[in-house]
């Protein structure tokens, strides 16, 4: 009698957790429903484990007022853009996957941020929407942070779209965390199986 043999096989995929984001979350979706998140105010500073490593371009903004006031740990310096877009872009020291915002408004309401979307890119080209936030507190001048948002890639924007006045934002200090893409490693294996031998022969492995 003829030996029988059955495959078993198991499909194997690398992939980095940024590229799982990136499928999960399409390209250029600007308009997309977003998550909605809850503002968890924190008295102190929060611990964001995401590194900076530059601010790439940004709104125009006032002297002595840049963009890396939001950055540099002072919570009494802070950016004041000009013009009708309020964005700063950041270079990441590494690809990240951001979950959480930290954000701490001046805290005299004019100037409050109350909505902004966080934008993630792999090339400066294409991006697409990480989340959004349409309840910031204003009147505070204490941590804000806000979680679930899934922006995966070396590059992020953050663009305030409302202040509590309609005025420009004054914003005092930003933050990120989240984590590292992470491999996710998967083999793909063809087996073969004798019912006379009841014996497992590996046919081929690719990792
Ligand atoms: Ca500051």
């Amino acid at each position: 009698m003829g030996t029988h043999f059955f495959l078993f096989v198991i499909f194997a995929v690398v992939l980095t957790e940024v590229e799982l984001a990136k499928i999960t979350t399409p390209e250029t979706t600007l308009d997309s429903p977003v998550p909605h998140h809850q503002p968890d105010k924190e008295l102190e500073a929060p611990s964001p484990n995401i590194t900076i490593a530059n601010i790439i371009s940004t709104s125009l903004y006032t002297e002595y007022h840049g963009p890396d006031n939001t950055i540099d740990g002072d919570t009494f310096s802070s950016w004041n853009p000009l013009g009708e877009e309020y964005f700063i872009t950041f270079e990441l020291s590494e690809r990240y996957t951001v979950s959480g915002i930290n954000l701490l408004n001046q805290g005299d309401y004019t100037h409050d941020v109350t909505k902004f979307k966080l934008e993630a890119s792999n090339n400066l080209d294409s991006w697409y929407l990480g989340g959004s936030v349409d309840d910031v507190q204003a009147g505070t001048h204490e941590w804000q942070s806000f979680d679930g948002f899934t922006a995966s890639g070396k590059y992020l924007r953050i663009i305030f779209t409302e202040t509590y006045s309609g005025y420009k934002p004054w914003l005092s200090e930003l933050s990120f965390s989240g984590h590292t893409g992470k491999y996710v490693f998967l083999c793909y294996c063809v087996m073969k199986f004798s019912i006379k031998t009841h014996i497992f022969t590996k046919s081929s492995i690719y990792i």
